[in-house]
């Protein structure tokens, strides 16, 4: 099975930090996006999730185009990928 997650993510974000380390929990591979540390220049984090802070995932093959907020993305881990 191919599946593709990917992580909006700023290096020291400890909301980032919280869903990397279920991402690792669920040894699910993702591909990391490192966002700018300006709020102004995420205009990309924007068109995915409408808004401008990261944690974001994208899980395309589920039809998920941008998900903010850290506890609904690990929730959303847990539910789709936890055994
Ligand atoms: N409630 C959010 C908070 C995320 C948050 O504050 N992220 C910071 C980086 S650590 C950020 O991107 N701040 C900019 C913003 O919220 O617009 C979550 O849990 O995902």
């Amino acid at each position: 099975m191919v599946m593709t997650l990917k992580l909006y993510e700023l290096p020291g974000c400890p909301y980032c930090a919280k869903v990397k380390d279920k991402l690792a929990e669920l040894d699910l591979d993702y591909d990391s996006v490192e966002v700018p540390a300006s709020k102004l220049e995420r205009d990309e984090v924007e068109e995915v999730s409408g808004q401008r802070g990261v944690p974001v995932l994208v899980d395309e093959e589920n039809g998920v185009e941008g998900m903010p907020e850290s506890t609904d993305i690990v929730e959303y881990l847990e539910e789709t990928y936890g055994s």
